[in-house]
């Protein structure tokens, strides 16, 4: 079983970048640990995941950051980042990365997801590489991966990987974890529909699809229903033959780990170091205590305050409006001049796009004008830094900050703002907030801003350096709490707790799944019964479903199996559908079979004419046709269907958002309305139905059966009377299952819950069974109908 913290089962962690750079050394290669959100905040989860003796229960999977070339130093690059990291690297040449890494990840999907669609390219060839680089991870997973391992897909670049390694492992566990937002369904449409189709299928290969918000799970849901089509019940989707779930888990970070670092001994003396070196003060308080004594008295007034800004270049991130906001803030408040310092950290990132470059001119000349504006000889404004730094000075600059102004314009979480929180032991400091980051779901108790607008940058600037220390620990305190309780082993455990649950989720529809036994056990009752009783239902069972019901004529595959079934005389077999006569008769007229139509008003056993099972009035007609087609002005897409005893309305080719709303809406309407007529509302597949009451398709089942109750006779040796079978796909044919006697082989297609006994995945399985016991009959019992119960 696969458990929480995997310490029965391997886990397979799959992402672009594998957690370390390479550099070669001596003739050799040198592996070192590489920052980043994912790496830092995934390696103490993954520590977790250590055996007793120390042995690594997972193996990172990626592209280890470089291009090796030659078969040896690919050998060696294995073996270290075997032994050292546990990791399996994913070759790719640098051909690869160009259209794969520069192109499609980051001049595609990066500015559709983060709502720039103006610098999204739409090109073939990125897309071509982007399914080739997907295959090749899948083909070095396929070289590592075990039947019982647990595999964890990480992010935008390896969205197709899901499915291409669920065609090849059906049954292995696998999640899948997006870090950047996922788009609203107009913005996801704007990618050609061939990539967005495939995109999306290949998310729904894993059992698991995660998202850091609640909007980002429901734009995901409504980008499959309206794409592909499949309908969601919380977060629950049955895609074609199993069942997926998409839900929201926002990532935590590494809690302990920033807090920890900001009392250490090291970080307090780099924090001292910085301060002094800003020459904003003489000391960082820890609630009241003086943690860093200076050695001279500051330049600066005593109140300087420094304000933070960390990101990776991107444009994405806001900077530019940052600045502006920042500009328009010492516009505003001449008197914090010379009293604050905004110190600007951005790391390089992704330097081969052209659009990134373009952004780092930009912030560059934004932040000389505001130094050539305001700074004078004592002052910079803005302290500007583009690299990267160690751990320690980074938390160090947490520390130092009295304010955090975050303004990304998109951001899938934003880890910076919350280790900004968890780097403040004392809880001081204040966090200015971009409500465009996930991470704003979270920390109501920031203050948020909107970035497109530097007034609201400056206001929420000028709110937080005036901000009373009582108010920060109080804000601080309730956002350190939150940040503790979920951070990021939770995060993780919690992700595999649920990629668990939709396992057995699965399981448990399995168990009513028509299994091979049940299968063989249901054929050779079959073969041994001397009569036998078919009923069948028509759409959605022996054909899919066709947006207009009229083109749903049956085709010669399944007219030509429903003559087999028929030609052996021990079968009676009845097609049992809410079709009206007219159309029953002219498409199965010919056929030796009964029919039962109107969801049993009307029923035709072989060989003779239509007749009502008992007499019913249709007078409640006319008041319900001007209601139906009130409806059906309102819809597109939807029409009334008229049959003798009743109404359809249907409403599978309208839009598949509004549809279903206003058919819920109808179904309130109809069931008020009808509260004193003698009709009844049934929902079926995309369609409402109003009919007389009194009669369904238990009730026409139930004329066929009771037949039999007369005729029953046992087989001495194998104690086999008539074998019933029933296959139906909506709850109209429940009433029927309902019905059968408990011996009846009833199934249900689709994966829900029903009366039936057992369930078939999808239409496709219904054929086939029915193809396998028509063969059986024309083997063994064509010529001994004489044998069969007279019908
Ligand atoms: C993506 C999503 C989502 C940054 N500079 C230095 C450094 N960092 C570390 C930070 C932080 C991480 O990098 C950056 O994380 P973010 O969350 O801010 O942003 P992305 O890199 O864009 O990450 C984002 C994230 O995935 C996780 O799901 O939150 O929305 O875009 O951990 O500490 N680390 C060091 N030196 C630096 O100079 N050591």
């Amino acid at each position: 079983m696969l458990k929480a913290n995997a310490d029965v089962r391997r886990m397979l962690i799959v992402s672009n970048r594998l957690p370390f750079t390479i550099s070669e050394e001596g003739g050799g290669l040198t592996l070192k640990e590489s920052g980043g959100g994912l790496v830092s905040g995934l390696s103490s989860y993954l520590d977790s995941l250590k055996t007793s003796s120390g042995k690594s229960k997972y193996i990172w999977v990626g592209w280890p950051g470089t291009t090796v070339e030659s078969d040896e130093a690919k050998e060696q690059l294995k073996s270290i980042a075997s032994a050292d990291f546990s990791a399996h690297p994913v070759f790719l040449s640098e051909e690869d990365m160009e259209n794969f890494y520069l192109g499609f990840c980051n001049k595609t999907i990066w500015p559709l997801f983060h709502y720039f669609p103006s610098y999204a390219r739409y090109n073939n060839e990125y897309w071509e590489q982007y399914k080739k680089v997907n295959e090749i991870f899948c083909e070095a997973l396929m070289e590592i991966i075990k039947p019982d391992d647990v595999i964890w897909v990480h992010d935008y670049h390896l969205m197709l990987l899901p499915r291409m390694l669920r065609d090849k492992m059906p049954d292995v566990p696998i999640g899948f974890f997006l870090h950047i937002p996922f788009p609203s369904y107009e913005m996801f449409r704007l990618l050609p529909r061939k990539w967005g189709t495939a995109i999306l299928e290949g998310l729904l290969g894993a059992d698991l699809v995660g998202f850091h918000t609640h909007d980002y799970t429901q734009y995901f849901m409504r980008s499959v229903l309206r794409i592909l089509g499949f309908d969601h019940n919380m977060g629950q989707i049955v895609a074609h033959d199993r069942v997926i779930k998409a839900d929201t888990f926002p990532m935590g970070i590494d809690f302990s780990r920033f807090h920890n670092a900001a009392l250490s001994p090291e970080v307090l003396q780099e924090a001292s170091e910085l301060r002094y070196a800003v020459q904003i003060g003489s000391r960082v308080r820890d609630e009241g205590v003086e943690l860093f004594p200076h050695p001279t008295p500051s330049p600066y007034t005593e109140g300087v305050k420094v304000v933070l800004s960390i990101d990776r270049l991107d444009y994405a991130k806001g900077v530019i409006n940052r600045l502006e906001g920042y500009e328009a803030f010492l516009e505003d408040n001449p008197d914090w001049h010379e009293r604050v310092v905004l110190s600007l950290l951005i790391t390089p990132s992704r330097i081969g796009v052209e659009d990134y470059q373009r952004t780092k001119q930009q912030l560059e000349e934004v932040v000389g004008r505001i130094n050539g504006r305001f700074g004078n000889m004592k002052w910079t404004p803005v302290l500007y830094q583009y690299k990267s730094l160690p751990f320690e000075q980074l938390v160090a600059l947490y520390v130092v900050s009295d304010v955090a102004l975050i303004t990304p314009l998109r951001d899938g979480m934003n880890l910076i703002a919350k280790e900004y929180i968890a780097s403040r032991p004392d809880k001081t400091g204040v966090l200015v907030l971009s409500e465009m980051a996930g991470a704003a779901k979270e920390l109501g108790e920031a203050i948020l801003i909107n970035p497109n607008s530097k007034e609201e940058i400056a206001e929420g600037l000028r709110e937080a350096l005036e901000m009373p220390v009582e108010e920060q620990k109080r804000r601080n305190g309730t956002m350190q709490n939150r940040l503790r309780r979920y951070d990021v082993v939770p995060w993780a455990e919690d992700f595999i707790q649920q990629l668990k649950n939709v396992k057995e989720t699965q399981a448990r529809f399995d168990t009513k799944r028509l299994s091979s036994s049940v299968r063989e056990q249901m054929r050779a009752d079959y073969e041994r019964a001397r009569r036998r009783l078919i009923f069948l239902d028509y759409d959605g069972t022996l054909i899919k479903f066709v947006k207009d019901p009229q083109q749903a004529y049956p085709p010669t595959e399944v007219t030509d199996l429903l003559g087999r079934l028929a030609s052996d005389r021990k079968n009676e077999v009845v097609i049992i559908s809410g079709r009206d006569k007219e159309t029953l008769q002219r498409w199965f007229g010919d056929l030796r079979i009964g029919l039962v139509a109107e969801h049993g008003v009307w029923i035709m056993p072989q060989g003779e004419g239509w007749r009502m099972i008992k007499p019913i009035s249709n007078d409640w007609k006319p008041r319900i046709l001007p209601i139906l087609e009130t409806f059906t002005d309102r819809l597109p897409g939807s029409f009334v269907e008229e049959k003798e005893f009743s109404y359809a309305w249907h409403y599978r080719a309208a839009d598949p958002e509004q549809g279903p709303l206003r058919a819920k809406e109808l179904l309130d309407h109809l069931v008020d309305f009808t509260a004193n007529i003698d009709v009844q509302v049934l929902q079926g597949s995309k369609v409402i139905e109003v009919k007389s009451a009194g009669v369904n398709k238990g009730t026409a089942g139930m004329f066929w059966l009771s037949k039999d109750e007369g005729s029953k006779t046992e087989d001495s040796k194998h104690q086999v009377s008539t074998f019933v079978l029933a296959i139906g796909d909506d709850w109209t044919d429940e009433h029927l299952f309902m019905v059968l006697p408990e011996s009846a082989y009833s199934l249900r297609v689709g994966i829900t819950q029903s009366y039936a006994r057992f369930n078939l995945r999808q239409q496709g399985e219904v054929i086939s069974l029915l193809d396998e016991l028509s063969r059986h009959s024309s083997a063994f019992s064509h010529e001994s109908s004489s044998m069969g119960v007279s019908l």
